[in-house]
């Protein structure tokens, strides 16, 4: 009868889940769903064997010095670890997991959501019924957007969410190109039509949209900087359900209101959850549709994440490799 490990959750999870953790584990929820403060944080890993962060808990190295002995796993609700500085951790014999797979589907939908509501003015035709305008009926030359049919997609991060936006888009009659770390093996390539790119700059010059599908770690940050922004043509869009460090915002702002890019569709921002006034103000202007980190919000989603979440501690608790440790070679 060994005793039940402290579990602290730091939001609330979908009901399905939580029961399931407090028949397992002695789980202490966070039922109000209010964000824990820094101090919170750090006062959780003291005591706690087992913390279960979202993306909105910075697990720092002033976070992970409060850390008793008693904290040995980590284990992140959601697929990117960008919040937890896992090296630290790894350093300190913590044990890091993520819940990958479960969320591709989805972040790829809302992925496709944004390549298409972009260039087809969805949000702007919506506002036309629904806002202050008036429809003055249908003609010839109005509300015109821009077929993605035949234009080239380039994707940068060919990972399991990249390959599932690749394997949509090429359905809706896009051409693929991509840029990755490394070159995917040649049947991926091969199913997906999907034109490699070594260099990312050479890439960008050819693209008429441009999806962002990698983690954000040191080497991605602001990877669409503002020179490479530039490469882009002004015909082109930029769509982001990954990070928002990736893209060096303010440039993107600058460029899309000075008409060099036609336009963006975001579901996440360099500083969630404030969001730059400025995109505001592009999207009255129909140049961008701006989502607030929806990528993997499905009822089934969330309960997937929370599952994976569960065999993640039980099989660690169990004295096993738990199945989705981060290693320091995915850093
Ligand atoms: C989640 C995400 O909303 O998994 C990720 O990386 O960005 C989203 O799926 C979030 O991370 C939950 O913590």
């Amino acid at each position: 009868n060994r005793k039940k490990p402290l579990v602290v959750v730091t939001r609330k999870l979908p009901e399905r889940v939580e029961t399931r953790m407090r028949e397992l584990f002695d789980a202490r929820l966070n039922l109000d769903d209010v964000p824990m403060t820094q101090a919170q944080l750090a006062e959780a890993v003291k005591t706690a064997d087992v913390l279960v962060p979202t993306v909105t808990d910075r697990i720092d190295a002033s976070v992970l010095a409060q850390s008793g002995g008693n904290l040995k796993l980590i284990a992140n609700f959601g697929n990117g670890v960008d919040n937890i500085d896992v090296t630290t951790a790894l350093q300190r014999g913590i044990t890091v997991t993520n819940t990958p797979g479960v969320l591709t589907e989805d972040t790829a939908d809302m992925t496709m959501a944004l390549i298409l509501a972009v260039p087809r003015r969805l949000a702007e035709g919506s506002q036309v019924l629904t806002g202050e305008n008036e429809w003055g009926g249908w003609s010839p030359t109005w509300m015109l957007g821009h077929r993605i049919w035949g234009k080239r997609l380039g994707i940068i991060g060919m990972g399991r969410i990249g390959q599932a936006v690749a394997r949509r888009a090429r359905a809706f009659g896009l051409q693929i190109h991509y840029h990755n770390r490394r070159r995917v093996a040649e049947q991926i390539e091969e199913e997906l039509g999907a034109t490699y790119w070594e260099s990312l700059d050479q890439m960008l010059a050819r693209v008429d949209i441009v999806s962002i599908n990698c983690p954000h770690t040191p080497a991605t940050y602001h990877l669409l900087s503002a020179r490479r922004l530039k490469l882009l043509r002004p015909e082109a869009y930029v769509v982001n359900t990954a990070r928002g460090e990736v893209i060096d915002e303010n440039a993107l702002i600058r460029m899309i209101a000075a008409g060099e890019i036609a336009g963006a569709g975001l579901d996440v921002f360099e500083h969630e959850p404030a969001v730059n006034p400025r995109l505001a103000k592009l999207a009255r202007e129909g140049k961008v549709v701006l989502l607030p980190h929806m990528g993997s919000a499905t009822v089934e989603g969330r309960i997937d994440m929370g599952e994976k979440v569960i065999i993640n501690i039980k099989t660690f608790m169990d004295g096993h490799k738990p199945p989705n440790r981060i290693l320091p070679s995915m850093l």
